[in-house]
């Protein structure tokens, strides 16, 4: 009977599969399963052997994908520590590139020694000092009227208070901007529903500029920024030229999120230290984990970016550090910012697929709760407010807040599917809450279930979740405890990042992915086929850092070596399987400028080169032109080669450099 039971669910299970899988390549695989007595025997021999349940084996082939077969979605993750981020196939949840960053990395010649690489890096310098780390946060896909694209991709870096662009043309990393006036960020990066601007936010409150000036000048001096950065779509860049920002009190500014349809045209940003507290518990204060939390309500920050954008336009700045920045005055007299009181150490703030409802979650408070535009809007209108210390109008709650729903302990963040319901994390409970998004009527939200995780979820995300759009079916929990999840790797356990299928009435654990490079704090999901990746570069000579044809280009036959005095510059070419040329005769005190094409246009066709005792490893990929710079300041023999294993005399690949001394 249970043998029976397992067998057809298999079937079933098989046979919706296949219907799911759209984009596959064509090929001579046998006849699929049409009955029960199409199945190997082996399957169940297998199925008891190791003890599975008819729930194993559906989670097992909803998630496997046969070889040559390609995922449904893109989960674009952020690597955390690493300063990279993690591209995962869903549902197969196989990790396909790992995308360098804020951090150097070898393999894509990110970081040693590539002029493209390094021009992007030193972009993110902080007071000329190199940076190349990072804390990454929230990914955001580029959006245009509200839903994903699939052009660009945007991470910020915590700790340094950094954003990068990525180009989903060659999922590289373009351009790194250092926002001039903090060196704590958290709110970012959230785009505007047609990417006009991507959102930034201070975490940790410091004198605009991070300059010195004693803690106990805190209220006086302190200050965070909302950073509007425009993002321009032709270039591919953020274009500090036309950014701007808006100066905020030291609240602790957390989350954001843009609004949009019912809601377009404002940004919502969490705050968590409306105390104003200062910390020192080795001074006898209270220590920071009390301090910020002493107040019951804490403020959502809400800004009119469409008319901040005009306030700015009209000039009405003040330049600081190079950035145009709003100050708390001019948008107290032109109604650009208004605050709703939040309970307690708010963390989320998520904006409805309808831009209708703003939903926070806070860390200290079992519930979420809901606001409604139109009532924001109404209460602003009736001027129901009163004024913080900052003269900003505090909105009367009862008059914002929609609705409350309670879920459970630790609410954090939330996502939405496609059929009314949304998913929030539990971090203290372990768990994912789903719930209706309701009405008009505040008693139309209501929780439905929970699922355990395994362990402390952080940020969920959903299949295309953050959009107007969502497409519901699957759902990531990105837990930072794995504990006894995975085999044992010593003290420093991987997070946990679980896929679940929320296509069926309750939800249902399907795998357990172990990231061990970072902490994983947010993702979000595409739908694959509205990536348009390249598979090798669109000319041979091409310059991904201009994502033009690079200057440099060098094509068969006009491989070179130039000498002016003690400058040299080399233009080589890499093809299966030569590098050309194979001697770089230098003389020592020369300063080299090389360029190398990889002439080849095949896909996969990639070549690696690295230079022994040079810190020079790069990836020269069809099509594309890589340039680096050395001093030849130490005579001797070095060999360069290829580092890609491209051929069967791939390990002929090789040159010489002599350094004549
Ligand atoms: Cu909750 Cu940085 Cu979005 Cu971590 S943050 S979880
Ligand atoms: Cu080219 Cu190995």
């Amino acid at each position: 009977m249970k043998r029976i039971l397992i067998l057809s669910l298999i079937l079933v299970i098989a046979a919706a599969s296949l219907v799911a899988c759209g984009r596959n390549r064509e090929s001579a695989t046998p006849e699929p399963v049409a009955s029960t007595g199409d199945l190997p025997e082996s399957a169940m021999q297998i199925a008891s052997s190791r003890g599975l349940t008819p729930n194993d084996i559906n989670a097992a082939l909803k998630t496997y994908m046969p070889s040559g077969k390609w995922d449904e979605y893109y989960l674009f993750a952020s690597g955390g520590h690493s300063g990279q981020v993690i591209v995962i196939g869903v549902p197969s949840m196989r990790i396909l590139k790992n995308i360098a960053v804020f951090t150097p990395e070898a393999w894509q010649g990110y970081g040693y020694g590539s002029r493209e690489s390094e021009e992007i890096l030193n972009g993110g310098n902080v007071d000329g000092r190199k940076i190349r780390m990072g804390d990454t946060h929230h990914p955001a896909l580029s959006e245009t009227a509200g839903d994903y694209d699939g052009q660009y991709l945007f991470i910020n870096d915590k700790n340094s208070a950094r954003v990068a662009v990525i180009d989903l043309r060659d999922f590289e990393t373009k351009q790194i901007v250092k926002d001039p006036n903090i060196i704590s960020n958290h709110g970012s990066t959230f785009v505007t529903p047609d990417t006009e601007y991507i959102v930034q936010g201070t975490q940790y409150a410091t004198p605009l500029g991070w300059e010195y000036a004693p803690i106990e000048e805190y209220a006086e001096k302190y200050r965070g920024v909302i950073t509007f950065w425009a993002f321009d779509r032709e270039k591919g860049r953020i274009d500090p030229s036309q950014s701007f920002a808006m100066e905020v009190p030291p609240y602790w500014q957390d989350l954001c999120d843009s609004g949009k349809l019912a809601s377009d045209g404002w940004a919502f940003c969490n705050s968590f230290n409306t105390e104003m507290a200062t910390g020192g518990i080795e001074k006898g204060n209270p220590p920071f984990e009390a301090g910020v939390s002493q107040r019951d309500m804490d403020y959502l920050h809400i800004f009119n970016w469409k008319k901040a954008a005009e306030v700015y336009k009209a000039g009405k700045t003040e330049e600081i550090n190079g950035m145009p920045v709003i100050s708390i005055e001019t948008s107290v007299a032109e109604g650009l910012l208004y605050f709703a009181p939040e309970p307690k150490s708010p963390h989320g703030v998520d904006v409805t697929p309808d831009g209708k409802y703003m939903v926070v979650a806070g860390k200290l408070d079992p519930q979420v709760t809901i606001y409604a535009i139109d009532k924001i809007e109404a209460a602003i209108a009736a001027k129901q407010w009163e004024l913080d210390p900052f003269g900003i109008p505090i909105l009367d709650f009862d008059a914002v807040k929609h609705a409350q729903v309670e879920l459970g302990l630790g609410p954090l963040h939330t996502q939405f599917d496609n059929k009314g319901f949304a998913y929030t994390s539990l971090f203290l409970d372990s768990a994912v809450a789903k719930w209706t998004v309701g009405g008009d009527d505040p008693a139309s939200w209501q929780l439905v279930e929970k699922t355990p995780v395994q362990y402390n979820i952080g940020h969920l995300s959903a299949a295309e979740g953050d959009t107007v759009s969502p497409d519901g079916g699957y759902l990531v929990a990105l837990n930072k405890w794995a504990v006894d999840r995975f085999a044992p790797v010593g003290p420093l356990l991987p997070q946990n990042e679980q896929l679940i299928d929320i296509s069926g009435e309750h939800m249902q654990v399907l795998y357990d992915m172990p990231m061990g490079v970072g902490e994983p704090h947010y993702a979000q999901m595409i739908k694959a086929d509205k990536i348009q990746a390249w598979n090798s570069y669109p000319e041979v000579g091409w310059d991904p850092l201009t994502q033009s044809k690079s200057p440099h280009a060098t094509m068969l036959g006009e491989e070179r070596i130039e000498r002016n005095g003690n400058q040299v510059e080399v233009f080589m070419t890499s093809v299966r399987s030569h590098l050309t040329p194979e001697h770089v005769e230098l003389k020592k005190g020369d300063h080299v400028v090389w360029h190398i094409t990889n002439v080849e246009t095949a896909q996969d066709a990639v070549h690696g080169f690295q230079l022994g005792g040079y810190n020079i490893s790069l990836s020269i990929e069809p099509g594309e032109t890589v340039s680096f710079e050395i001093d030849a300041d130490q005579d001797g023999t070095y060999a360069y080669y290829c580092t890609e294993f491209c051929s069967a005399l791939h390990l002929e690949m090789m040159g010489y450099m002599l350094i004549e001394p």
